[in-house]
C-alpha cells in the first residue's frame, strides 16, 4: 500500500492515507512520513484506532519520547500523556503555543490521537513559523535573526491551576525548580530542512533578551499576532480516531476551548528534539 499525501493549505498541513498506525510501519513508510512532515509541518490521518502502546511505538520511530512533568499519563505507557477535560484543566492549550519550549531541547514533534470528542467544537489550529517568518519584511527578518527570547514554564502552567492538591503542588514546585527560564533564538533554523522559522510563542515566551522591556513587549505582541494570521494557519475538525503529527520545531498550535462542559479526551506522545539554533 503506498502513501497518499493530500496538501490542505498553502502554508501547512496535509492529510495522509495508506498507512495503518496500529501495525509496525516499514522503514520506507517512516521515511515517506518524515519527508511529508518536513514539507507540510502537520500531518493528519483519519481512522487510526490505536492503543497507547501503538501510538508510542509509532512516535518512537522518529526519536526518543518525552515524559511530561505535569500532565497525567497512561499508567502502563507513561510516554503517552492524557488530555482529559474531566481530569485536567487544559485551558492553557487555548493559547497559541509550541510544546515544551521551556526545555533546553523542546520537542521535535508530537503525535496526538483523538479518543473522545464533543459533538462539535474542540477544533485545533496549527500555524507555520516558516510561512510567518518568510512573510516578514527583509529589515525585520534581519533584526529578529540575531535576537534571543526567554521562555518560562510558569507562563502556561501557573501555580493557581496546577497546584491544587499537595501532590500537585510538590510536582509543580519540582518542575519549576528543574526548568528555570531559559533562552532560545527568536528565529530558528530547522535542523534537517535548513528553513528558518519564527520561534516565539505566546504560551511560554516572556521577553526578548536584547531589547528593553517596552521594545520587547511591543515586538512580541506584533510577532504573536503576525505568526498566527489565518493565511499561515490551518484548522482541523476532529473525528474520533484521527491522528495529528506535527513538527514542533517550526509550528505552533491552539486548542479551541469552546465545548466545555462536554468532555474531550486526547492522547499525546511527544518526541524529544534538539537544542534550537
Ligand atoms: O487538545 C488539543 O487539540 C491539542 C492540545 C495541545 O496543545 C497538545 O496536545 O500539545
Ligand atoms: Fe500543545
Amino acid at each position: 500500500m503506498s502513501l497518499t499525501i493530500t496538501p490542505l493549505s498553502p502554508a501547512l498541513g496535509a492529510q495522509i492515507s495508506g498507512v495503518d498506525l496500529s501495525r509496525q510501519i516499514t522503514a520506507e513508510q517512516r521515511d515517506a512520513i518524515e519527508q511529508a512532515l518536513l514539507q507540510h509541518q502537520v500531518l493528519f490521518l483519519r481512522d487510526q484506532p490505536i492503543t497507547p502502546e501503538q501510538q508510542a511505538r509509532f512516535a518512537a520511530r522518529f526519536g526518543d519520547l518525552h515524559i511530561h512533568p505535569i500532565y497525567p499519563n497512561v499508567p502502563d505507557t507513561p510516554q503517552v500523556l492524557i488530555l482529559d477535560t474531566a481530569v485536567t484543566d487544559v485551558r492553557d492549550n487555548a493559547v497559541w503555543h509550541t510544546d515544551v519550549t521551556f526545555l533546553p531541547t523542546p520537542a521535535l514533534g508530537a503525535v496526538l490521537s483523538a479518543k473522545q470528542l464533543p459533538a462539535y467544537g474542540g477544533d485545533t489550529l496549527w500555524a507555520s513559523g516558516i510561512a510567518a517568518f518568510e512573510a516578514l519584511s527583509a529589515p525585520l527578518r534581519g533584526l529578529l535573526d540575531g535576537l534571543t527570547a526567554t521562555h518560562d514554564f510558569t507562563k502556561s502552567f501557573p501555580l493557581e491551576r496546577f497546584g491544587s492538591t499537595p501532590e500537585d503542588l510538590a510536582r509543580w514546585e519540582a518542575t519549576r525548580r528543574n526548568n528555570p527560564p531559559l533562552s532560545h533564538p527568536v528565529v530558528r533554523t530547522h535542523p534537517v530542512s535548513g528553513r528558518k522559522a519564527l520561534f516565539v510563542n505566546e504560551g511560554f515566551t516572556t521577553r526578548i533578551n536584547e531589547l528593553s522591556e517596552l521594545e520587547g513587549e511591543a515586538l512580541l505582541k506584533l510577532l504573536f499576532a503576525h505568526a498566527t494570521r489565518p493565511e499561515f494557519s490551518i484548522r482541523w475538525r476532529w473525528q474520533e480516531n484521527d491522528v495529528a503529527f506535527w513538527d514542533n520545531r517550526v509550528t505552533q498550535h491552539f486548542a479551541v476551548d469552546d465545548y466545555r462542559p462536554n468532555r474531550r479526551v486526547m492522547h499525546r506522545a511527544t518526541i524529544l528534539g534538539d537544542a534550537p539554533f
